[in-house]
């Protein structure tokens, strides 16, 4: 008793997309937005609107990326979470070129780990790279992880338009299978060849074009084979998996009819069908979708130890989200495993 979170006992709220950003990258994404070298649509909608706006939404935001001490640890108090599992906010260092991100990781990481030193109850990391150097970047996942005692990997979606169905990034797999910690793969505004009539629309951000974005990259590495070449690679969704979930009928009998017809000839046939990598090796979290009948359709789908509560902060911090989480139809373990204890395993929490 007599700790900030006390008042919970029936279960700790651990929320799993939770968002920052280093002072040093958000100057640096306003002068990739102001040089003209940008070359993501996206990117320049994402940060033009939250470098830009003097909104109300863009300041809190913009603010409270940058904060991993009180002010964070304040909204923390006030919603009953008890411990926020931190990631570089998207699309971190994937937009930059090679050089510029492998040092920004190190930076961002470094950063990160300093909060989570300061607040070890508060605060797990998960560690950023640069995919745009593979090499580099399996080994600052090695760094983090067995240094900094990170217990997961955050890829923003593409990496300059290039996804990890690309055999060439599988170093970044291979090393977080081998640490034993999950890939979050979050949303990033959809790749130059995908976004423009989502775009045209304003549609490409979190309403809908991520979700595009991110569920399309999670397939197309499900169908590449990269869970028959690292099987016990865990993989996590926000935004309870980015539809997929719903699809997982129609994508096993498509996938099969169309390696039956040897429809494209580089789509190899795999060990198991589609849904089956989606129910065992993916997580979901639900990141801003506190909506009873979506939890407890993806509880049915992917089983009740798949689904992992996540609030987004900052993006959506709204109190009344968490008592509609807490209020989800659930018996009083399967609530347990939903808030926190799901959360413990997958990121390897029990020696924190
Ligand atoms: C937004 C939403 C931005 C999410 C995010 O990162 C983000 C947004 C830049 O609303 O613009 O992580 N989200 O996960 O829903
Ligand atoms: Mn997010």
């Amino acid at each position: 008793m007599g700790d900030s979170v006390s008042f919970i006992d029936a279960y700790r709220r651990i929320a799993t997309e939770e968002a920052f950003a280093p002072p040093e990258m958000l100057r640096m994404y306003r002068e990739l937005l102001a040089s003209g070298r940008n070359d993501d649509p996206g990117f320049m909608s994402m940060w033009g609107f939250y470098s830009g706006s003097r909104s109300e939404r863009a300041t809190f935001i913009i603010e409270r990326l940058q904060d991993l001490d009180a002010h964070r640890i304040a909204d923390m108090d006030a919603t009953g979470i008890s411990m926020q599992v931190v990631s570089l906010t998207s699309p971190g260092v994937q937009v930059f070129d090679a050089e510029t991100a492998k040092s920004l990781s190190v930076l961002a990481n470094d950063q990160l780990a300093d909060a989570v030193r300061r607040h070890p109850q508060r605060f797990v990391g998960l560690a950023a790279c640069a995919p745009q150097d593979p090499a580099h970047a399996a080994q600052e996942i090695e760094r983090c992880v067995r240094t900094l005692g990170f217990r997961g990997v955050i890829i923003n979606s593409h990496t300059r338009h290039e996804y990890l169905n690309d055999a060439k990034f599988w170093e970044i797999c291979e090393a977080a299978e081998a640490l034993d910690v999950p890939i979050y793969l979050h949303p990033n505004t959809p790749s130059r060849g995908m976004i423009q009539p989502l775009l045209e629309r304003g549609l490409d951000g979190a309403i809908y074009g991520f979700a595009v974005e991110t569920g399309m990259h999670a397939l197309s590495m499900i169908t590449a084979g990269v869970f028959d070449r690292f099987p016990k690679l865990k993989l996590v969704l926000g935004h309870l998996g980015e539809a997929l979930p719903f699809w997982l009928y129609r994508l096993d009998y498509m996938h099969q009819a169309s390696i039956r017809a040897n429809r494209y000839p580089f789509l190899k046939p795999l060990r198991q069908p589609v849904s089956a990598y989606l129910r065992e090796n993916v997580y979901v979290t639900t990141s801003g979708m506190p909506w009873a009948p979506a939890i407890r359709f993806c509880q049915e789908v992917l089983g009740d130890t798949h689904v992992l509560y996540a609030m987004d902060y900052p993006y959506q911090y709204v109190a009344a989200e968490v008592a509609a989480s807490d209020e989800v139809p659930m018996d009083a373990e399967c609530r347990r495993r939903f808030f926190q204890t799901n959360a413990e395993a997958l990121f390897g929490l029990e020696a924190h």
